[in-house]
């Protein structure tokens, strides 16, 4: 058997954004509205709100954003030049159907992506795709109530088939769903407003609906595997998923048996993804509280037949859960007797993200052993307030972090063993920031000049993080 020393010589070293984060351009070109471009800035604490279609007077950071769609060349020079292998960003669904639900697709759209993707190949960078990362037509969530309407399966596997032919040749690796498990993810909040874009009506249960929208996009991704399958068999169409390890606060069991619950819902949608079948526990739990979940034996045949090549994911932290009464936490959905608290072992970020590079380690064994399908690290990342100074910005804290968690992967690769494809950091390029709308929490390792208010040249410069992640490729993973 052969003994891995290093991470193997064709591994993916990338970066990666999501379309509507960075491209801008919202309007043009027969573009038609997501929802997220209807979401307004959150700065100062503000969380951030979707707003009945676009209201005048209010502030979308989205619509500029960096502005890619016009300066993608300039910015691929630089994506070169630190010598990435691939780019992970995402296909914005408004602009191949503008609200969603048409038969015939933008061609001015399509173009646009035609041309990304040839620049990129054109300077050897292989784009890597999500096909729907947050970007989910407006008109989808007015119309049919976003993806509890079972409806929104025909009209993603349009989607997805249309522009899987298209770039048939162009992309062999493809994610459907970015983060599926963050909208029902055991925490406090059902983040609804993501991949699901749920329009709840009065007096419908919201727990049940968001399982039923889930399930309704496990169908739509597992149809879409099996479809890509056929336009191209060397494709490796992938999930999404945000894994966050979650930790028993005490060796107490009933903290033990709290953590793997709550692990469980986190679990729920790639256990669906990876082995085809809806986990035991879920079907109990839908059983106990009387929800009737709209799944035919033909839909659970398709996600048998459309199980994943690869798990893709993001790592951004852990957390950890008690039961102990005298522990101060959080309240967590749907588990009354746990919280959510503070991991005294390890130190957070200034949005109180919980930094735990062993958890990437902890991560990989975990999720590689429970599918044993190649993994893919498709996010990592500090989002950090950068300081301009002489017109340079040294993130150190950046590279401490990074240079951490690369530790960890090789670790999971060299000494446990896990299959893994590639690593591309998130926000490679300064973007809008996805939970605050901000600007200002940065993760690129190129600056863009711009603020929270929409002000700024859009200047682009490279932070010291941008030198050190060259040399990181350079050496293949070696120099850190
Ligand atoms: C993930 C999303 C991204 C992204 C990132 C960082 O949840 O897939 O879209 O933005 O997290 O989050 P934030 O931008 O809120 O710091």
């Amino acid at each position: 058997m052969k003994v891995m020393k290093q991470l193997p010589e064709d591994f993916l070293w990338g970066g990666a954004v999501a379309a509507h984060q960075l491209e801008g351009a919202w309007n043009v070109a027969g573009k038609g509205v997501s929802i997220a471009d209807v979401m307004t800035a959150g700065s100062n604490g503000v969380d951030r709100k979707i707003t009945d279609g676009v209201v005048e007077g209010e502030y979308y950071p989205n619509h500029e954003a960096i502005d890619f769609y016009h300066r993608y060349k300039e910015d691929i020079q630089y994506f070169k030049e630190m010598g990435l292998k691939v780019f992970r960003t995402s296909i914005n669904w408004t602009r191949i159907f503008p609200d969603g639900d048409e038969t015939e697709p933008n061609e001015e759209g399509l173009k646009f992506y035609d041309d990304l993707f040839d620049e990129l190949l054109k300077n050897d960078i292989e784009p890597v795709i999500t096909l729907c990362h947050f970007e989910i037509p407006y008109a989808l969530y007015k119309k049919y109530g976003g993806f509890k309407n079972k409806k929104l399966i025909d009209f993603f596997v349009h989607y997805a088939e249309t522009v899987m032919n298209r770039y048939k040749d162009k992309v062999k690796y493809w994610m459907t769903f970015n983060e599926i498990n963050n909208q029902a993810d055991g925490q406090h909040t059902l983040h609804t407003w993501t991949n699901s874009a749920i329009k709840f009506n009065k007096g419908e249960n919201k727990e049940a609906i968001v399982f039923q929208a889930a399930i309704n996009e496990l169908i739509a991704s597992a149809r879409v595997v099996k479809v890509g399958h056929k336009i191209n068999p060397d494709f490796q169409i992938g999930c999404m998923m945000a894994y966050v390890p979650i930790y028993p606060y005490s060796s107490n069991p009933a903290d033990q048996m709290a953590a793997l619950k709550v692990m469980e819902r986190r679990f729920f949608y790639s256990d669906i993804h990876a082995r085809g079948k809806v986990p035991a526990y879920a079907k109990k739990d839908w059983q106990r509280k009387n929800y009737h979940i709209e799944l035919s034996s033909k839909e659970e045949r398709i996600l048998e037949e459309g199980t994943v090549d690869f798990i893709g994911f993001s790592y951004y932290m852990s957390g950890a859960v008690t039961t102990v009464p005298e522990v101060k936490g959080q309240e967590i959905l749907d588990f009354p007797n746990a919280k959510w608290v503070e991991n005294p072992y390890v130190n957070s970020s200034d949005w109180g993200w919980q930094i735990d590079p062993i958890g990437l380690r902890y991560t990989l064994n975990a999720v590689y052993e429970r599918y044993n399908l190649p993994l893919f690290i498709v996010e990592n990342g500090f989002g950090a307030y950068d300081k301009l100074e002489d017109n340079k910005i040294h993130d150190q804290y950046r590279i401490e972090y990074l240079k951490a968690h690369i530790e960890q992967m090789k670790l999971a690769v060299v000494e446990d063993g896990v299959e893994l494809l590639g690593y591309t950091p998130w926000g490679i390029i300064d973007i809008v920031s996805f939970g605050s709308g901000e600007m200002e929490k940065r993760y690129g390792f190129i600056h863009v000049d711009k603020d929270n208010y929409g002000k700024g040249t859009l200047r682009r410069r490279r932070k010291d993080s941008f030198y050190w992640y060259k040399r990181v490729i350079t050496s293949k993973g070696q120099e850190l």
